[in-house]
């Protein structure tokens, strides 16, 4: 072959490598940060610490882990299949014991969940061990909706309802996103430490923001705590992940991350368009009784 082959060939691999580079990027971008896009598969992208161990404990250990003993296994039926069918193998071994064989399959097993359980409890520790805030909030479940109170002493003092965006209101031009959207978004500062105080008003619902790698129950006479701290601003959105009644599908999570000068203002601004509601217990009691509500 001449030196025009080699270079065809060259000039052909090449190709291959920037198609393949160009799918995989495109492949990393299809999956949407703050919200799934169709047909993705794996982790919304992640803006937190927490949110990237998870997938990098995903991504990293576990998957290597299943795959290798998914083929081990598969193989070791294959050879079975092959080695030692009728055909093959007329007279069958009348072996029931086999110490060594049986200590490794104890040993091994058991090795390998030595190695899950290390990181493992170790990115626990981080979801669970809730660090100093910056800024608390309360989060309340309600049949279907969301609502949200910032406590007085941090410049808030008012607390909100969150609700789902009807289809005819939803506008993809101003970036609303069918069945996730809502009308007021929950505002917080990017870089600083927020703190959830979640608990529900009538059922168990269950408070999820895949992006910010946070999950958590909101249970009825129980006040559970996570954090989580944004670190690229942008718009994020999460949904009830317990089934929780008719509308379970329908009540939306919407967090905007902005800078802090954005969230001041933004918290001077819903200080006087939520001035009228003080409490979400002052919510609960208007959505029972209209007539009380004026
Ligand atoms: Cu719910």
């Amino acid at each position: 072959m001449g030196i025009q082959g080699v270079m065809t060939i060259r000039r052909y691999l090449s190709g291959i490598g920037a198609a393949a580079g160009s799918l995989l990027a495109s492949a990393a971008l299809a999956n949407g940060i703050g919200y799934a896009e169709p047909g993705q598969i794996g982790f919304q992208g992640a803006v937190t610490p927490i949110a990237q161990d998870i997938e990098s404990f995903h991504n990293y250990l576990l998957m290597p882990i299943i795959t290798a003993i998914s083929l081990f296994v598969l193989a070791l039926l294959g050879y079975a299949i092959w080695r030692f069918n009728e055909r093959a193998h007329p007279t069958p071994s009348r072996t029931t014991h086999n110490s060594m064989i049986e200590v490794l399959w104890t040993i091994i097993p058991v090795g390998i969940l030595v190695v899950i359980a290390i990181p493992s409890f170790r990115l626990l520790t981080q979801e669970l061990v809730v660090p100093p805030a910056d800024v608390t909030l309360k989060v309340t479940g309600n049949q279907w909706h969301w609502s949200y109170e910032y406590p007085k002493d941090q410049g808030g003092g008012f607390s909100f309802d969150s609700f789902m965006k009807a289809e005819d209101q939803i506008k993809p031009e101003n970036g609303d996103i069918r069945l996730l959207s809502v009308d007021n978004e929950v505002v917080v500062p990017v870089n600083k430490t927020v703190v959830l105080q979640v608990t529900s008003a009538d059922v168990i619902h269950s408070f999820v923001i895949q992006s910010f790698g946070i999950r958590i129950d909101a249970v009825p006479g129980r006040m559970n705590e996570t954090w989580f701290k944004a670190e690229r601003e942008g718009v994020y959105y999460g949904q009830c992940s317990k089934l929780c009644g008719k509308d379970h599908a329908f009540m939306p999570i919407a967090f905007r991350v902005v800078s802090d000068d954005k969230y001041q203002a933004w918290l001077a601004d819903a200080k006087k368009k939520f001035a009228a509601v003080t409490t979400p217990s002052a919510i609960s009691v208007a959505d029972a009784s209209p007539a009380l509500h004026n």
